[in-house]
This record gives C-alpha cells, structure tokens and sequence, in this order.
C-alpha cells in the first residue's frame, strides 16, 4: 500500500492538463467512485492497528495534493479563458440594435383614423369578445339571418338567448357608443374583427377594420357622398374619382357599395382593376331607423350615414400588394420595405 501512495503522489505531482476535460477525466480517475484514491481508502479499512497511523497520514496527504492539484489546474484555466474573452478587438464596430418601424397595417390604419379625425370624428374602441345584442340585433339583423350562422361567426357561448362570439365588425362598438351618447355623433372605430371563412389571398379570418358613424338633425345621403369624396381624395390622391352603387345591409336603408377610380390605371381598364376602371372600397348607407330606435335614438328627429372598409383591402391597393396574407405573416424580408 505504502508504495502505491508514493506512486500516486508523483503521478500527481506530474501530472498537469490545459482542458476542462482533461482534468475532470483526472479527477475521476482518482478521487471518483472507482477511482485510485477512492480504491485505496477502501483497502485502507483491512490495514492493521499497528499500520494505521502512518498510512492514514499519507493517505491524507494524498487527497490533499491531488485536490489541491486539480484547483490550481482549474483555477490556471479560467485565467487563461478570461484573458482570451478579455483580448477582444476594441476598435472593431459594434453590433447595431435594429430599430423597429411601424406595421404596414397600422400605417394605413391610423392613416384612415387621422382622416376623419380631421373631420372632427373621435375615435372609439370597443371589445373583441361581443355579445349577439351589439354585434346582431341591435343592428337589425332578423334572428335567421346567415350572418348569425356558426359558418360565418366564432361563437363563443350559444346557450343564452344572448350568445358570446367574436365580432365580425366594428359595427358594436358604434352601438355602444349610440346607447351611452344622444346625438350629435361622429365616431370612427378601428379594430380587430373575426369570421369563420377560408383563408385566401383576399380573405382571412381575422382581419381589420375601420368603421364611421354621423348621426345628427338633417343628416343626408349627400352629407355622406361629400365626406367619403374627401376621404378617398386624402387617402389616394386629388385625382381619384368615387362611384356609388346599390347595395344591401340590414342596418343601412338606403345603402351602396363605393368604388374608387383604379389607382394604377386611372381608370382606363388594367388587370388589377379587372379592365372596369373601377376598384371596390367600401360599403356605406344611412343608418336604418331600426337601429336607432334600438340604441334609443329618436328616428324622427334625428338620421345618420355609416360606412366600414377593411384595412387589409385598402392597404393591398395602396402599395400594390397581391395577397393579403403578407400583411399578416410577418415575414421581415416583406417588412422591411415599408
Ligand atoms: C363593409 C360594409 C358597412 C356600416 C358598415 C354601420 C354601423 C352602424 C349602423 C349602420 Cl352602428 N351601419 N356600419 C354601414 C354600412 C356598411 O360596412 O363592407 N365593410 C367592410
């Protein structure tokens, strides 16, 4: 036993590594499980009286250097790898945090925003998760109307006689505010709403959109005609022109679809414009009486016009983009360019 203590001391006073590695296996090898030292100190039990003091005292000695060892090695290390993080290049450039912009989309929405803020409309939110009054009935829906059906909205709880579901259009948050507020009322709402349709490159089931609402004494179709001229000219230039045609809502009577002069042709006919001359923006009509009579406005005294357009839409013609489904992917490669 004495002797192979003497040969374990040289082996470790020798013994010297520049690696985590090298040392780990070191003192695996000897203070492990099945390592020497530990190998020794079970022999060590079986050693006579007589024997004991001597070799326990060299036995410690042992440990000792060999953990002291294997701290100077470690110690030796992580002074060389701090001189190595320490030896850096200082005049090299440093790495530059990218600055964020704004998305696309609400580029195009605050821009809409801004427009009839400017025409002295305020901005009003309303929540995401709706109930079938403000979404539905409120605005005139009958109680079989398609739109209600679980093909078009998210439902969320039907077992009352008021079910929870996810807007399909901003349209509530004007009812909120018809039902806190008697007129006059100018209101744009921007938001996010949900319909339980196919994705495609002109549809997708979340999607943004920013609605108007002017309720007051003698409001008329021609109010609304002069104002959405106003809108379309600050959204897509001077030289636009606007058309109105026929259409259906439930909550509007008389109501129209707007289209605006093609923005890349100027109306001449093109592929994106479907050689019409015409793109289709909007819809729009006056307010139907049994919209205000539900949110308890006085429809003989008072009248309105309302319109809502998709943001996706707007923002594909203005920058001339293909798919909608690139404003909503977030890919930095298409990001970037605006
Ligand atoms: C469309 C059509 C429209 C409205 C939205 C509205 C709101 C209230 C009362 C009456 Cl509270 N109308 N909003 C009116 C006409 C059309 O949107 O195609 N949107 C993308």
């Amino acid at each position: 036993m004495n002797s192979k203590i003497e040969q374990l001391l040289a082996e470790v006073e020798k013994f010297t590594a520049d690696t985590e590695q090298k040392i780990e296996e070191f003192r695996i090898a000897m203070l492990g499980k099945k390592g020497a030292l530990t190998q020794l100190f079970d022999d060590f039990k079986t050693v006579s009286v007589e024997q004991k003091k001597e070799l326990g005292q060299k036995l410690n000695v042992l440990k000792n250097k060999a953990q002291d060892k294997i701290k100077e090695l470690k110690d030796r290390l992580g002074e060389s790898n701090k001189g190595l993080v320490l030896d850096v290049d200082k005049t090299l450039p440093g790495v530059r945090n990218g600055v964020g912009t704004r998305h696309p989309l609400s580029m195009v929405k605050n821009e809409i925003v801004q427009i009839f803020n400017r025409l002295g409309y305020v901005t009003a939110e309303g929540p995401e998760i709706e109930d079938d009054w403000h979404v539905f009935s409120a605005l005139n829906f009958a109680p079989d109307h398609p739109a209600r059906d679980m093909q078009d909205t998210f439902f969320i709880n039907s077992d009352s006689d008021n079910p929870i579901l996810l807007r399909t259009h901003t349209s509530s948050v004007q009812v909120r505010v018809m039902e806190k507020q008697q007129p006059p009322i100018r209101v744009v709402c921007p938001g996010r709403v949900f319909r339980n349709e196919d994705i495609s490159a002109r549809a997708h089931c979340i999607f943004h959109q920013v609605e108007g609402l002017y309720i007051d004494e003698n409001v008329s179709f021609a109010d609304m005609k002069q104002t959405l001229l106003y809108f379309t000219r600050e959204m897509f230039g001077e030289n636009v022109e606007i058309r109105l045609r026929p259409s259906y809502f439930p909550f509007t009577e008389p109501s129209a679809e707007m289209d605006v002069s093609c923005t890349i042709c100027g109306g001449k006919g093109c592929n994106i414009c479907k050689h019409t001359g015409w793109l289709e923006i909007m819809g729009c009509g006056m307010v139907h009486p049994n919209v205000l009579e539900a949110c308890n406005i006085d429809s003989k005294k008072y009248s309105g016009f309302a319109f809502g357009m998709g943001v996706e839409r707007i923002a594909c013609l203005k920058y001339n983009i293909p798919d909608l489904r690139m404003l909503l992917e977030g890919d930095m490669r298409f990001l970037r360019q605006f």
